[in-house]
């Protein structure tokens, strides 16, 4: 580790009280139980044999449904603020039979007691990526009544928990629905059609704008929606009309759409050979400009570009396919990297968030996701991962960097509270706090878990 004891306690100290930390997890990524709920566009992905690296479905993930107040007790011990945590559309919609599923609204409000029991805020996110498999058969992100399907699905979350849950996210990370599931075939649903990358983003938008009013009318305390963002790198001037290209796909057209910018005539030209965007109706596209209380931001990694053709070897998210239109480059990583292949470079968030609050001005940011995979060295009961400390080290003190120039960061949610299913990697890569033990479901607590619990212990 590249820090001294007494440095946590420094850093604990950039942060103002009013600062909230929390951790994050997903509803497909933890839950398992799917026997109780419907099914979802990631079982129905998962169930097609080579989509998923090592085979792994949605159960038992880790079993969280059933070990939810185990899971409290697991954010009581790192004294974390608010715990970030999606909802399952197809855990509480059944729609096969066109009503609520009150078992699984249940299993919610129980969660949400018990966070609140235990001095911890929640934090929901409505949508993670599991599409109802019944709406993805409609059309899912591209069919135009989707965004009506989640302003009522709005409605049926914000009618039971609008007094109870403290920040409100309507989606997480849509440029990897997009992009990762639409444009390629690396996520559910698994499409492979650029034109259908351009679509879906701009209904999940107008989905999102929809919802904000949904959670205005019922008064939520706070509301915003979740990107995944980062900053372009290249030492190539030949790659600066890349690096212009893979910014606006990964940032700024989204960012363009949320402040009322709607499509920008370099988004339509640059797109130009995948979509004319005439699907897009101006008074809707209005609505993904609903005004929101913050922004979050998911950072893990920057994206660096050279000239030349993409290699054999993937790495999630950073190849030129996952960025129709960008050309003639690749996509290279520099160590230090984690085991998904991502260059671990913290500077990079410092300045994401210097350029989002520039484009976005007035609007309060959240760093709701950060962390990372990282070997992790089981020695009896403890698991050593000293390249997670210090990546947590080296990112939160990018943060508090942020909050010194001004920027008006707000929170910051680690990812994630324990290992879990990493999506189409499966379960190998391991992001969590604390260690799961895939067969037996114990959670142990990792150095970088007892790092947080200090840090916040040190505020
Ligand atoms: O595990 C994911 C999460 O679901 C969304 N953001 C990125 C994480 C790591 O890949």
């Amino acid at each position: 580790m590249s820090f001294e004891p007494n440095e946590i306690k420094q850093l604990a100290q950039r942060f103002p009280s009013k600062f909230t930390f929390g951790s994050a997890t997903a509803s497909w990524q933890i839950e398992g139980s799917s026997q109780s709920r419907g099914s979802s566009v990631w079982d129905d992905f998962a169930a097609i044999q080579g989509n998923i690296k090592d085979g792994t479905v949605a159960d038992p993930a880790c079993d969280s449904v059933n070990r939810y107040k185990e899971d409290i007790e697991l954010l009581k011990y790192l004294g974390v603020d608010t715990y970030r945590f999606s909802v399952s559309w197809p855990r509480v919609y059944d729609f096969k039979n066109d009503r609520p599923n009150q078992a699984g609204l249940d299993y919610y409000s129980n969660l949400i007691d018990g966070l609140i029991e235990a001095g911890i805020k929640p934090t929901l996110t409505m949508y993670h990526w599991d599409l109802p498999s019944e709406l993805q058969e409609k059309g899912g992100w591209q069919w135009p009544g989707i965004t009506d399907e989640f302003a009522k699905y709005a409605e049926l979350l914000a009618s039971k928990f609008a007094d109870r849950v403290d920040t409100w996210a309507t989606l997480n990370e849509p440029w990897v629905v997009s992009f990762l599931g639409h444009a390629t075939k690396i996520h559910a649903p698994g499409l492979g059609d650029p034109r259908a990358g351009f679509i879906s983003a701009y209904y999940q938008l107008v989905a999102h704008g929809k919802a904000m009013k949904v959670l205005r009318d019922h008064n939520v305390n706070r509301a915003g929606t979740v990107l995944n963002m980062t900053e372009i790198l290249s030492d190539f001037e030949e790659c600066a009309g890349a690096v212009k290209h893979v910014d606006n796909l990964q940032n700024g057209m989204w960012l363009d759409m949320l402040s009322g910018r709607g499509i920008s005539d370099y988004t339509k030209e640059s797109t130009k050979e995948f979509t004319d965007w005439s699907f897009v109706n101006e008074e809707e596209l209005k609505l993904a400009s609903e005004p929101i209380d913050f922004l979050g931001i998911n950072y893990y990694t920057p994206n660096r570009i050279e000239p030349g053709e993409e290699q054999e070897s993937f790495i999630v998210g950073q190849d030129a396919g996952v960025y129709p239109g960008s050309g003639n480059v690749k996509f290279v990583s520099r160590e230090p990297k984690s085991l998904m292949g991502w260059e671990v470079r913290a500077e990079s968030l410092t300045n994401t968030l210097r350029a989002t609050a520039k484009a976005l001005p007035g609007v309060p940011l959240m760093v709701t996701e950060n962390g990372g995979a990282f070997p992790d060295q089981i020695d009896g009961d403890q698991v050593h991962d000293p390249e997670r400390v210090d990546y947590y080290f080296q990112h939160l003190s990018a943060c508090a960097d942020a909050i010194d120039e001004g920027i008006d960061l707000q929170g910051y949610y680690c990812w994630s509270l324990m290992d879990n299913i990493e999506w189409a990697e499966g379960l190998e890569k391991r992001f969590g706090l604390f260690y799961v033990d895939h067969q037996t479901q114990k959670r142990t607590a990792k150095d970088s878990a007892k790092f947080i619990k200090e840090l916040l212990a040190n505020r």
